[in-house]
């Protein structure tokens, strides 16, 4: 009944397959033909996940209990609701039964507890909770300011502060970032579009070919994958020749100032050091990176006719200066990579984050590797193996190369 070549090639390309037993099929063709059971392998990173997806009312779902458990720092519920998503976005078809997801990885018995209602009752009522409670509002509210992450938020809850008004009102000393994050919160809580990166790309590009030509801007993040909107815009900048890299970032930063780019800027130096014993634990990460955390000033033709739109309809009411004003603040992180780490940084800066996460999980359970955004390390062998590109780092790991546009999981 199988031919083992489409078994095979279908395995190895991610995609759903059912094995079936003669009764099996047998009861699926008389009995249900419209039932078909999903089989999905466990790693996020073995499977092709593209931006289609057949059950968007169920990950839609499962990915805010996600966030909000990322927001309540608890990140293992988190990850197990990401997982559980993940899986339904590569299924071929929307699930109609319960019955489909048996055996399907990383559905927990709270993930289909959530499913079960979605399809019984067409909502969940956790879900639908979550979303009217006052704590999950105003933590989305308060870590919407860029600089506020979960933990300054629940401590601002505790004290009675859940909007930004009692924020300014309670008096509490906010960093450089957080100031900028307030000052330019509806710009930044609006998402960036393909157009606006491509514009804002030619700006990094302008840059860094006048402070130093022969360099290469790579547009990372969401963007690389394909996706048409996303919070922020991510570059990865190297030189071929290993080296020119070192001392790019500030000079990148003082020509995007001198041109008036810029509303914020934050750079950290690069701290990577390969170590001849292996990575230390944990694990070292993409913080280590020379990297710029910024605010830029986005002007564009886009937006002037936005602008104008927005006068012509509000005319006579009172305008907030956001509204008004010929440019947009769009968050921006800049990344600069030695050449030969290029490729890992490359990889570790596509995303998506679960994607990373399973990838780092996979070198580490099933391969005995340690996998960052510098380096992959063989714990076994004891060395660093070399990656030229992200091709390389597939294939050191035992996977099939899986391209940016489907390692949206
Ligand atoms: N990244 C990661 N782990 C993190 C943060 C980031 O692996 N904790 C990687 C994956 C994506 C990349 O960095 C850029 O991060 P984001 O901009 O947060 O993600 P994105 O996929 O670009 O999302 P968006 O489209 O909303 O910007
Ligand atoms: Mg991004």
């Amino acid at each position: 009944l199988l031919d083992i070549s489409w078994f095979t090639e279908s395995m190895r390309a991610g995609h759903p397959v059912q094995i079936l037993d003669r009764h099996q099929l047998q009861e699926q063709l008389v009995n249900k033909p419209e039932v078909v059971v999903f089989s999905v392998p466990s790693y996020a990173c073995q499977r092709r996940t593209t931006l289609e997806n057949q059950n968007t009312t169920l990950t839609d779902a499962l990915s805010l209990l996600a966030e909000n458990a990322e927001l309540s720092n608890e990140d293992g519920r988190g990850v197990a609701f990401r997982r559980a998503a993940a899986v339904l976005k590569v299924l071929p078809s929307a699930v109609q039964s319960m019955s489909q997801l048996t055996g399907l990885p990383c559905l927990g018995e709270h993930s289909l507890r959530v499913i079960k209602d979605i399809l019984e009752n067409g909502a969940s009522n956790e879900v639908e909770s979550t979303k009217k409670s006052e704590k999950y509002k105003a933590l989305k509210v308060l870590t919407g300011i860029f600089g506020v992450g979960a933990k300054t938020a629940a401590r601002w809850i505790r004290e009675g502060i859940h909007n930004l008004c009692q924020l300014r009102e309670s008096g509490h000393t906010l960093n450089r970032a957080q100031q900028a994050g307030l000052e330019h919160y509806d710009d930044i809580n609006q998402s960036v579009t393909k157009t606006e990166a491509e514009v804002i790309q030619e700006m990094v590009e302008k840059a860094v070919a006048s402070v130093l030509p022969g360099a290469q801007v790579v547009l990372t993040g969401g963007f690389r994958r394909g996706k048409m909107s996303g919070h922020d815009v991510d570059f990865l900048i190297t030189h071929p020749e290993e080296g020119r890299e070192v001392g790019l970032m500030p000079k990148v930063v003082s020509w995007l100032e001198a041109q008036d780019f810029l509303l914020y800027q934050k750079t950290t130096r690069n701290s990577y050091l390969e170590s001849k014993e292996g990575p230390g634990r944990p694990p070292s990460n993409m913080d280590r990176f020379e990297r710029c955390l910024s605010i830029f000033k986005l002007h564009s033709v886009e937006n002037q006719a936005a602008v104008q739109d927005v006068t012509k309809r509000v005319e006579g009411e009172q305008r907030s200066d956001e509204q008004t004003r010929p440019w947009r603040a769009v968050r921006v992180d800049l990344v600069v990579s030695p050449f030969s780490q290029f490729a890992f940084a490359l990889l570790g800066w596509t995303g998506s984050k679960l994607f990373e996460r399973e990838l780092r999980r996979w070198a580490g359970y099933e391969k005995a590797m340690c996998l960052s955004s510098h380096a992959l390390y063989d714990n076994k062998q004891r060395k660093y193996l070399r990656a030229s590109s992200e091709e390389d780092i597939f294939a050191h790991l035992g996977l099939e190369y899986i391209p940016p546009s489907e390692r949206n999981a």
